[in-house]
């Protein structure tokens, strides 16, 4: 690819079976329909398509299953291969977007990349967008489902211990996750991310203070630690009216320019170095609309911008 333009890797993750829902697996074939690559293109980056992730061998059993963990072994299997090639293209130079997929494959994608930056000595942090904390436990869950465990997972929480086998495991650390627009969150899971240096932004922050506020909150913490982060991006954290086309709608998510303004700040810190794009069920979707925001929200993130002036930092006086 061209040596002076930035590069972004597309990896689809066709998991579905984290998920009550059936229908994720098409995700990364939607977001490719809907233009991600074109998209990214046209606002200059060299885009390399890796296709989708194959789950050709099941892991071995390597001791009995953790109960109330659904499909644990079919999932670790996407899990151990997808932390390997997460850590291999972090390592490229690119940045990786991970095309999911139900949300836990973000337990191998965020594994990867932060044993890559672990080995830089730059500490990862990740932001969480989403309408669920994910952060439950085998031991608190109330559904079985994988897809709400992964933030926990990431943070080193106990009870899926040997999910990664052979892969080396990175807890990212409570203090370096936020959880960002969240509405719907289990009793027990609750109680433990209390419990945790969480920083948690809930969509009653967002609705007195403002996404221009918080996620500027997040950008500085980053910052101070001369850190990098990682987006992991659950359409559902969109309200149901902009992007129906997912399995586990809450009321009450962020709005359409509150979602674009997340992800027009965020590149404009200049920190992001990976991305997962989750839960998009195209089956649930409505002609295709979930997709195309989804698509477009990538173009905020990466760069599209209403007109070319620079943005005041302060929101009060104009830089120059
Ligand atoms: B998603 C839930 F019980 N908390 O654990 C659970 F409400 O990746 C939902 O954020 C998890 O969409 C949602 O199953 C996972 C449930
Ligand atoms: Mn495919
Ligand atoms: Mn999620
Ligand atoms: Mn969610």
């Amino acid at each position: 690819s061209e040596p002076n333009k930035p590069l972004i890797a597309l990896l689809g993750v066709p998991i579905e079976i984290g998920a009550s829902q059936r229908g994720t697996l098409m995700g990364p074939d939607a977001l490719r329909t809907a233009g991600i690559g074109r998209v990214l293109d046209q606002l200059g980056f060299a885009v390399e398509d890796h296709g989708d992730l194959e789950m050709t061998a099941v892991a071995p059993s390597d001791g009995p299953a953790p109960a109330n963990a659904k499909f644990y072994d079919d999932i670790k299997a996407w899990i151990r291969a997808l932390s390997e090639h997460a850590f291999l293209l972090a390592r490229s130079g690119a940045v990786p977007i991970f095309m999911g997929g139900d949300h836990s494959l973000s337990m191998g994608s965020v594994n990867g990349v932060a044993r890559y930056w672990q080995e830089l000595n730059r500490p990862l942090f990740v932001l969480w967008l989403d309408a669920h904390a994910d952060y439950n436990t085998p031991d608190t869950t109330e559904t079985g489902n994988m897809h709400g465990m992964s933030a926990a997972f990431l943070c080193g929480e106990p009870g899926l211990d040997h999910l990664l086998g052979d892969q080396p495991r990175v807890s990212i650390g409570p203090d370096r996750l936020d959880l960002f627009g969240i509405r719907s969150i289990d009793p027990l899971e609750k109680k433990l991310v209390g419990e945790r240096p969480i920083a948690v932004a809930d969509m009653r922050a967002i609705d007195e203070f403002g996404v221009g506020v918080l996620i500027r909150r997040v950008i500085e913490k980053v910052k101070a630690h001369n850190g990098v982060l990682h987006v992991s991006f659950d359409v559902d954290f969109l309200d149901p009216a902009v992007a129906p086309g997912v399995g586990t709608t809450v009321p009450g998510g962020a709005t359409y320019r509150e979602a674009h303004l997340v992800m027009e700040l965020l590149h404009d810190c200049g920190l992001v170095r990976s991305v997962d794009i989750v839960e998009l069920n195209p089956f649930l979707d409505e002609r295709g609309r979930t997709a195309r925001v989804a698509v477009e929200l990538v173009g905020s993130l990466f760069g599209m911008q209403i007109t070319d002036r620079r943005t005041p930092s302060n929101a009060v006086l104009p830089d120059d």
